[in-house]
């Protein structure tokens, strides 16, 4: 049975992502998986809903029904220890109510929730009942809340034209039960956060990259703070160093399709291309440069 129970090598922080699929793999869980890996951790995920979309825009959106998602979370929770959770795109109220439901079952010290309303090509990725439900129910049992301006006014129901307003609507957002808030600049002249702790306001200062048609950031930086957090950083840290990673994968996006680039995840680690070509791999057997003596 030992085989079932590695071979004293440890497991890294396993990390949960709950948000929905993006085919193309620039948002979503695929962004989230991503980073988790970037950071040492091992992730899983339960889908909230499977878009249809590429780099060009999403066309069209299934949510996963309720009991569904239900389904994956029971079954990861009844086999995994989770160190962290990430929130993100949850598609309609029946699943911000099955989320909210899990996280009173198990009270994870970490939660990150990326309130996703909409993609950056403006469809509808959370219905307006599921608004609703985050603001009055789900905010209150996340560690932080990470809304960017636009998700940050429908929250507050404050207008953010500058800094100022995005202090008063984190402010406001944590009156509403929030535990912390970071409301993200990124679609402000200058790229400055607000991380507002429930007692302390912070600027997260950013220079605006040239590069305006990234696609998955916010996923990413959500899933970079979980990771900070499991590591046992504190929220101003793990904030700091997410958005110090997310800035690096944006500046090393690259062209997948036709439209948004996708963040390169892993910009700290390449390995080294194959130095034989595949034209050698044999018909049986392993590749050389994969085999144990190679040499
Ligand atoms: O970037 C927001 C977002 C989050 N999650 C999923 C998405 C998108 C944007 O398209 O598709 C699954």
């Amino acid at each position: 049975m030992s085989h079932l129970h590695g071979h004293g090598i440890i497991a890294p922080p396993i990390l949960l992502t709950i948000a929905g699929f993006d085919p193309s793999c620039g948002a979503g869980v695929g962004a989230d998986l991503k980073t988790f890996a970037a950071h040492g951790c091992f992730g899983v995920a339960a889908i909230t809903s499977l878009t249809v979309q590429n780099t060009q825009g999403v066309e069209a959106v299934h949510n996963t029904p309720s009991a569904e998602l239900r389904e994956q979370l029971d079954v990861l929770t009844k086999d995994c220890e989770i160190a962290a959770v990430k929130i993100g795109m949850l598609g309609n109220r029946g699943n911000a109510v099955v989320v909210a439901e899990f996280l009173d079952a198990h009270k994870f010290v970490h939660v990150v929730h990326d309130p996703v309303m909409k993609s950056s090509s403006d469809s509808e990725l959370l219905d307006a009942g599921g608004i609703k439900f985050v603001a009055t129910e789900l905010l209150k049992r996340s560690s932080v809340i990470t809304p960017n301006v636009p998700e940050a006014e429908i929250l507050s129901g404050v207008t953010i034209k500058e800094v100022g307003d995005m202090e008063t609507a984190a402010r406001k957002i944590a009156e509403m039960g929030a535990r912390a808030v970071i409301v993200k600049g990124g679609h402000m002249e200058k790229a400055v956060d607000v991380l507002f702790d429930g007692n302390e306001m912070h600027q997260l200062g950013g220079e605006k990259l040239k590069l305006e048609h990234t696609h998955g950031t916010g996923c990413t930086f959500a899933s970079a703070i979980t990771a900070q957090l499991a590591a046992g950083r504190s929220l101003l840290e793990a904030t700091t160093l997410a958005k110090a990673y997310v800035m690096k994968a944006i500046e090393k996006a690259y062209p997948v399709g036709k439209g948004r680039l996708p963040l390169d995840h892993f910009y700290r680690m390449k390995i080294e291309p194959l130095a034989r070509g595949t034209h050698e791999v044999p018909q049986h057997g392993m590749h050389p440069a994969a085999e144990p003596a190679a040499h």
